[in-house]
């Protein structure tokens, strides 16, 4: 399999690793836009030279619980970011944004790649999506981030996911986005239990029969702290790296991580391994 990414391609035979860039709170449009930028730049160019195929650039935060961010904020963490980063670093850029508007301003701006936790169901999100001829990729949320993780409940989390997931396909196939244009995410941590995390990560290869690329995102996620023993956000870098092994072996095409070193070196042992199978 393969992904467009602006005037470059990437080769999904093997699992290719996209490095999370989190853009602080505090925009890039107050006083600290200098300093906060560079950082950002810097952190960029480090994940690429350890081996990130992907840059993540996001906006707003997502985390279970966390208030809305308003679109200007939006504006502001992503945009300068994704600016600089298109003329200074040859990386594939992707925006994590459900807005329209971002979406569109970071295209301007120079991003390969929508990622949208949404899977583009906000108003307009679809047709910019179209209107924009860029890679999509469609993640799979129950509720909102801000009360997704109250009581995840499922019929059956793997087809329940399945068929959200069969359907954002199809809706974008009726507005002209073809599957070649598409991935698709399960969606770890966004409105599932620990239990419903490990049964969508047991049985990633279901997800084969969509017929597009899979994505995974469970980097240093509560999932992981969980299986720990309630080990904190920074002593989960074992068990995301972990969690990674699983995802590719299972048939991930693209893992997104905030340890690109030691994530791209473990898919090295997978790609050693799945040579012979
Ligand atoms: C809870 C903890 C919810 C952490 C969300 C996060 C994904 C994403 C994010 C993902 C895709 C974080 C994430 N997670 N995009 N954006 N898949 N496609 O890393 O799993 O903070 S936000």
């Amino acid at each position: 399999m393969k992904l467009r990414c602006g005037n470059r391609t990437l080769d999904l035979s093997s699992t290719k690793v996209m490095g999370v860039l989190n853009t602080t709170p505090d925009s890039f449009s107050d006083g600290g836009k200098f300093a906060t930028l560079d950082a950002a730049i810097l952190r960029a160019e480090t994940m690429v030279s350890q081996g990130a195929a992907i840059i993540d650039v996001g906006g707003e935060s997502t985390r279970p619980g966390a208030g809305a961010v308003t679109l200007q904020q939006e504006l502001d963490r992503v945009i300068p970011v994704v600016e600089r980063m298109s003329h200074s670093i040859d990386v594939c850029i992707s925006v994590d944004s459900s807005s329209p508007e971002v979406m569109l301003a970071a295209k301007k701006a120079g991003a390969h790649l929508l990622n949208d936790v949404r899977a583009l169901q906000r108003e307009g999100a679809l047709d910019t999506a179209r209107e924009m001829s860029l890679p999509v990729c469609l993640m799979h949320m129950q509720g909102e981030p801000s009360n997704m993780q109250k009581n995840p409940a499922y019929a059956g989390v793997l087809d329940d996911v399945y068929v959200f997931l069969a359907k954002r396909i199809q809706a974008c196939n009726q507005v002209g986005i073809e599957n070649d244009q598409i991935l698709i995410d399960p969606g770890f941590g966004f409105g599932k239990t620990a239990q419903h995390n490990y049964q969508l990560l047991a049985k990633l290869e279901r997800f084969k029969t969509l017929g597009v690329p899979t994505l995974v995102g469970m980097s240093r996620k509560s999932m992981i702290g969980d299986a720990l023993g309630g080990a904190g956000v920074d002593d989960r870098v074992m068990g995301s790296v972990a969690a990674a092994v699983i995802a590719a072996m299972n048939g991930a095409h693209i893992v997104r991580v905030h340890d690109v070193k030691e994530t791209v070196q473990a898919l090295e042992i997978v790609k050693a391994t799945k040579a012979w199978q």
